[in-house]
């Protein structure tokens, strides 16, 4: 039974340069792990309180001091040298300190920290892998997920010049993540040059690595998605797919849909995803409809179903409460699954468990406020994930995930997710 000897954490920056919360745990047998938490842009309501410092003279507000206090103080002085018998136990021990539903008092990064610090000391005392103390948590098998990449951005992770957050690439046809990295490349290569051509614009990315030009419109967005995995020499649909992060709570506004100048009611923004689905390769649409609309989310999963998969982010926030409630009404088939969504590694695998148990798919995903911790790789491998979505692979922070996924690849035989969810 491990013993907490130390905890520490100090304030680090993440990927838009805005602080989050790393922390170390080491362990009586003195394995030790380190751990940093992501954060996210387009949030959703039922999320886990990040605690922020809210002092508008350093970082706008968002330091991450008090939560970092709170491992240094509060926390460190519940666990140290206490056994504790595995992580169910450490997380609950950390959700009852903090007492509130939404782990605002001592905060959810605080908390994730923690919770993910434990896991890697304890991964390494044991001497096995990241991915296979993962898979001990929910008594999984092992498997490398298949990839969905962000190609073109814009809602929250671009200003807006669009309403809707993401279209990610899904390079179906790859047998192993080597091949479906190369065929990424190849497709956001070609997407550079499109995206050259028509709006004079270099490089320049969105908050994930995701190409930004100013598109009119969602439908040209998508049709340059194709345009590129066409220019790349791939087929649209058999080769590569498409997946969309319409995120729809952020343009829901007095219970309308404010897209490309329309103001559709929710059967209006249903139709509106079908004319996508009917013209595009898409295979999976996430938060389709607002985290609020519940009343919609079981017709558009019905019209989606055999097509694309109906995914929840921020209507999910990979909470239990909310994924049973979905499951009842038929509201979903997918799960996107983030742990800082939730706050705790145990919660999280419940999530995980939730969706399975219903027969959904389950994509595990970073944050658009990422840092060079590369978990998620093993977390995704270790929990099966069906997908993991990263965002681009043109930044650091997305990289080091990527990398661990190929390190996972050279140094495990393990099997792969990939070529389940071609486009019909
Ligand atoms: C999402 C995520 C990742 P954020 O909406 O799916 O792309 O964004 O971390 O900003 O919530
Ligand atoms: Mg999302």
């Amino acid at each position: 039974m491990p013993s907490i000897e130390e905890l520490y954490a100090l304030e680090i920056l993440d990927s838009r340069g805005r602080p989050t919360v790393q922390a170390t745990c080491t362990l009586g047998s003195g394995a030790s792990g380190t751990a940093s938490v992501p954060s996210g842009a387009s949030t959703g309501h039922a999320e886990a309180r990040e605690l922020r410092d809210g002092d508008r003279r350093r970082y706008g507000g968002l330091g991450c001091r008090h939560a970092v206090a709170n491992v240094n103080g509060a926390i460190r002085s519940a666990l140290t040298s206490r056994k504790i018998a595995d992580q169910a136990e450490l997380d609950l021990c950390l959700c009852e300190l903090d007492g509130t539903p939404g782990k605002g008092r001592l905060g959810a990064n605080a908390i994730l920290a923690v919770s993910l610090a434990f896991a890697r000391a304890v991964s390494q005392e044991r001497a096995t892998p990241l991915f296979a103390y993962f898979a001990s948590l929910l008594g999984t098998t092992p498997q490398l997920p298949q990839l969905t990449v962000n190609l073109f951005s814009g809602g929250k992770h671009a200003g807006g010049q669009v309403s809707i957050q993401d279209i990610l690439v899904v390079p179906c046809s790859a047998q192993s993540v080597d091949q479906a990295l190369a065929m990424v490349y190849a497709v956001y290569q070609a997407a550079a040059a499109i995206s050259l051509e028509k709006y004079g614009m270099r490089a320049l990315t969105a908050d994930e690595g995701g190409l930004a030009p100013p598109f009119l419109d969602v439908d040209a967005m998508l049709y340059d998605a194709v345009a590129a995995i066409e220019r790349a020499g791939l087929r649209p649909g058999t080769d590569v797919a498409l997946a969309v992060d319409v995120a729809s709570s952020h343009f829901y506004v007095d219970s309308n849909y404010l897209l490309d100048h329309a103001r559709l009611a929710s059967h209006g923004m249903i139709a509106r995803i079908l004319t996508w689905l009917d013209r595009y390769p898409i295979v999976s649409i996430e938060d389709g409809l607002a985290e609020e609309d519940w009343g919609a989310w079981p017709d558009l999963n019905t019209v989606l179903q055999g097509r694309a998969l109906t995914l929840g982010d921020d209507f999910l926030c990979t909470n239990p409460g909310r994924i049973r409630r979905a499951v009842e009404l038929r509201a979903a088939n997918a799960l996107l699954l983030k742990v800082n969504q939730v706050g705790t590694l145990t919660e999280a695998a419940d999530a995980c468990r939730l969706a399975r148990a219903a027969g959904w798919a389950v994509v595990v995903s970073a944050r658009s406020g990422e840092t060079e911790d590369n978990w998620l790789a093993d977390l995704a491998t270790g929990w099966a994930g069906d997908f993991i979505k990263v965002g681009s692979i043109t930044q650091s922070e997305r990289l080091a995930t990527y990398n661990r996924l190929l390190e996972i690849v050279a140094r495990y035989d393990l099997p792969f997710a990939g070529g389940q969810y071609e486009h019909r």
